[in-house]
């Protein structure tokens, strides 16, 4: 009621703020400049340009990702949670305007400040928030969730520090912190009320309902505050903003009291800082686990609030009533890391919402899905019991009561048989018992996915048959995809240009329109063009390597790719005995067939991992060897790219005309820097691993160069593998040996490759480096072949391009929601705008 003489006062909503729309852009950027960020001249920096622009184009994400939400609340709609510990974002500029369909109105806006977009784009920081294929999967997975209209919502952890910058001195690795939001970060938003209570340590105890129930309750726990940040995730031209909510730690308020009062003021305070350690720092292992506490943290850390923030939706909407919640949710574990969501889940419904446990275990395992990555070994997840009963108590006691129920399930399935239950179980014996995450996730899911059909097969038939033959219907394969948006149309806009004048632009957002380019293979006039947007591409990366390394590539010779993060199975060591081979062949003065070729590799190693640091050296003495050599020149350059990334990436993959893809078969779970190098015209040299075999059955054998030892004949190999006998059989080798054991490339660092020698010679080399090299050069002669012959790369190179259709994330992601997750797309609000929509 309003009091006499006060006038009534009606809160406006969201429907009245002001429609910020296209044409105040121009506005938008200066108020920003002015105003928003106080300057009044551009200066040298083109920082606060960008973030000026970032804002003003934030203003229109933000307006859509609210009616994107209000759209999935209000219409009840079922969802997916997107879990992962890891999003390798890169920029976020391009991609929005480009999603947004802001290109010229930008330009415009930048031409008052005497400026262009590639310039101020360049002041973004990569989001680096990722290790390398599994993060920026999922990245491409939010732009395809996005772009298909779909209600997907990303939880990850706000890193203060992400994946470390790479520098390289004297040919080694040197990590520097990657300080990414020193410099503000402009796309977010945080929701403090939002904040949710993470427990850690503490005990359990038992007491009694009003109904007489015996319930737990986990006591006396140091509360650690997860604080929400929110960044958009533009859909492509669809009006669509799907959000990725990133977690920050914070300390509670509240002092431990008996300290406090103990006079132990300052540990009291000191306490607070050990909450903010867990989203401090991206841990660096790329495909190994370490085992460290502070990672179990922010595992916990990233689950429990992921969980939390969707229950915490659903009661607010629909109450205490959990008869439908499975109705309405997917929760997709990216890998293990967040597979402890599966007993959070069942935490929060039991002690925080008194379900009974079937009902709960019902709930659970209709609503989780896992996505495994990888069949190594040493990257399976195992966390030791005494640490989880330490950190986690409660946690620990509803994985132990999973354990037993499914053990009860074993002993039925396979009655008698007490080994079985031994290697089923969640709980690895031994001095130190451990749990098994991948079994956690697979127990408390609905589905089970490998990311290409040769890993799925593999762990169908290996790594998770017994679950397999418990479970077949839990199990299937969703090869991975990237999106195209951008992987082509925003990192190669000549070759976009050129598309579309000849294919019309709806392959942006329907990238099966790609295979019409089929029909230009053998057009000598789309030749020209094709071959001029590769030369003016490979021109762009010149710059970039002479800037970052201070080598002279040179556009018209052949450029020939191998970045990703440096590992064994990976094989860059194999690359280098190549390019030791060829090095060798030119000192010989065996050129007449030899293509002039640029090597250029790049990518990061595990700061603990010492091989690969080892391999790092190893291919910068190489390059270092060659570029001076005069001899070399006209024939052969190498060059390693330092600090490898998301936009280094960008500028790299339309330049390329060989793609490198040759872990040992069986090692790769999948690959997606394949896809983007196929994408954009490169042809493969590579193995049968991951989705290369995928890659090369779309393209074609002939247009694919295959080498090396297939999955099912690695075992036999390596039972009778004699390494040293491969090398004395092999000429080629045996000279390439002799040069890296004559100290050839590390004269005055004698021995400084002994131990890359001895792992070459061992016979338990499990990668085949040796076996495989003749294979791999005989694989290279072809690509020779290929190459001289200009008008047949080419052909190959566009059904390269054309056959990429399958590796849009939009397939994959069209294959999650119809597979696993059910979702129905939301309204594309703009349809009648853009006709391309399908
Ligand atoms: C992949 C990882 C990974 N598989 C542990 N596994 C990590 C494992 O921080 N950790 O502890 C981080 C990452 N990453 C990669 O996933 C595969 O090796 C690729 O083959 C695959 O393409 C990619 C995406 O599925």
């Amino acid at each position: 009621m309003t009091k006499k003489g006060e006038q009534a006062c009606v809160v406006k909503g969201w429907q009245d703020a002001p429609i910020i729309d296209k044409s105040t852009l121009e506005d938008d950027l200066s108020r920003h400049f002015y105003y928003t960020l106080g300057r009044d001249k551009v200066g040298k920096s083109q920082l606060y340009l960008y973030h000026a622009l970032a804002l003003t184009i934030r203003d229109r994400l933000v307006a859509r990702c609210r009616d994107t939400k209000q759209q999935i609340h209000e219409q009840k709609r079922r969802k997916t949670a997107y879990l992962s510990l890891e999003f390798l974002m890169g920029r976020a500029l391009g991609n929005a305007i480009l999603n947004l369909d802001l290109d010229e109105q930008v330009a415009k806006a930048l031409q008052q400040y005497c400026t262009e977009l590639e310039s101020v784009a360049e002041a973004e920081h990569d989001a680096g928030l990722g290790n390398g294929g599994l993060g920026r999967l999922a990245a491409c997975f939010l732009d395809s969730c996005a772009s298909l209209a779909l209600p997907v919502i990303g939880y990850g952890i706000r890193y203060e520090y992400g994946m470390f910058n790479q520098a390289i001195e004297n040919g080694h690795q040197i990590e520097q912190p990657d300080n990414w939001l020193r410099e503000g970060h402009p796309w977010e938003l945080s929701a403090p009320e939002q904040s949710k209570r993470i427990k850690f340590f503490g005990h359990v105890e038992s007491y009694t309902d009003k109904q007489g129930r015996v319930l737990r309750q986990w006591l006396d726990t140091q509360d650690v505050l997860a604080v929400p940040y929110d960044v958009p995730i533009p859909g492509y031209k669809n009006d669509i903003v799907n959000t990725l909510r990133l977690w920050k730690s914070e300390a509670t308020d509240e002092f431990d009291l008996s300290e406090f009062n103990a006079g132990s003021y300052s540990e009291a305070v000191a306490r607070k800082n050990l909450a903010e350690q867990i989203t401090m720092v991206l841990y660096p292992n790329d495909s190994s686990e370490n085992g460290k506490e502070l990672r179990l943290r922010q595992q916990y850390f990233l689950s429990s609030a992921s969980i939390q923030d969707v229950v915490d939706i659903w009661v607010n909407k629909s109450g205490e009533n959990f008869d439908e919640f499975a109705d309405y949710h997917v929760f997709q574990l990216n890998d293990t890391h967040p597979s402890i969501a599966v007993a959070e889940l069942m935490r929060v419904l039991i002690d925080d919402y008194e379900l009974d446990w079937d009902k709960a275990w019902h709930i659970t395992t209709k609503t989780m899905a896992y996505t495994n990555h990888t069949l190594l070994p040493e990257a399976l997840e195992k966390w030791s019991v005494s640490l989880f009963s330490r950190l986690l108590p409660r946690i620990l006691e509803i994985i132990y009561e999973i354990n037993a129920r499914f053990l009860a399930d074993v002993a039925q399935a396979w009655p008698g048989d007490v080994a079985k239950q031994r290697v089923l179980s969640l709980i690895e014996e031994g001095p130190e018992p451990q749990i098994r995450m991948a079994y956690l996730a697979i127990v408390g899911s609905y589905s089970v996915n490998g990311v290409a059909a040769l890993h799925t097969e593999l762990l169908k038939a290996g790594l998770f048959n017994d679950f397999y033959q418990l479970w077949p219907e839990k199990f299937n394969n969703k090869t991975n995809g990237v999106t195209p948006r951008r992987w082509l149309a925003h990192c190669n806009p000549e070759l976009t240009k050129l598309l579309n004048s000849k294919i019309g632009d709806e392959w942006v957002a329907d990238f099966s329109k790609i295979g019409q380019l089929r029909r230009y293979y053998d057009d000598t006039e789309f030749h020209t063009q094709w071959q001029d947007v590769k030369y003016a591409n490979k021109q762009r990366l010149v710059e970039l390597v002479k800037s970052r390394c201070g080598v002279e590539f040179d556009a018209t010779m052949m450029f020939d790719v191998q970045v990703k993060r440096i590992h064994e199975y990976k094989r860059q060591l194999l690359n280098v005995l190549h390019i030791i081979h060829l090095y060798d062949r030119i000192r010989q003065g065996d050129t007449e067939n030899c293509v002039p070729r640029c090597v250029l590799l790049g990518g990061k190693a595990a700061p603990g991992y010492y091989m690969a640091k080892k391999i790092i050296k190893l291919i910068n003495n190489v390059a270092e060897v060659i570029n001076k050599d005069p001899l070399a020149k006209p024939y052969l350059r190498v060059a390693f790219l330092p600090n490898y990334n998301v936009t280094a990436m960008e500028t790299i993959c339309p330049a390329t005309d060989l793609s490198e893809q040759i872990s040992t078969a069986g090692k790769e779970a999948s690959g997606t820097g394949n896809m983007k190098f196929m994408m954009n015209g490169a042809l493969t040299i590579g193995t049968l691993d991951g989705a290369n075999i995928e890659i090369r059955d779309a393209v074609g054998a002939d247009n694919f160069f295959l080498f090396g030892a297939r999955a099912e004949q690695v075992d036999d190999i390596k039972a009778h593998y004699n390494p040293e006998q491969v090398i004395y059989q092999t000429e080629s080798l045996y000279k390439v040996m002799q040069l890296l054991e004559s100290g050839h490339f590390n004269l005055f660092e004698p021995n400084l490759f002994d131990d890359i020698i001895a792992a070459i010679k061992s016979p338990h080399d499990p990668w085949l480096v040796a076996h495989d090299f003749a294979s791999f050069v005989q694989a290279q002669e072809q690509v020779e072949q290929a190459y001289l012959d200009s008008a047949h790369w080419t052909r190959m190179s566009i059904l390269n391009t054309a056959a990429s259709g399958m590796f849009s994330s939009d397939r994959t992601i069209g294959q999650y929601s119809d597979d696993i997750w059910h979702l129905e797309p939301l309204l594309d609000t703009s349809a009648q705008q853009h006709t391309q929509k399908k």
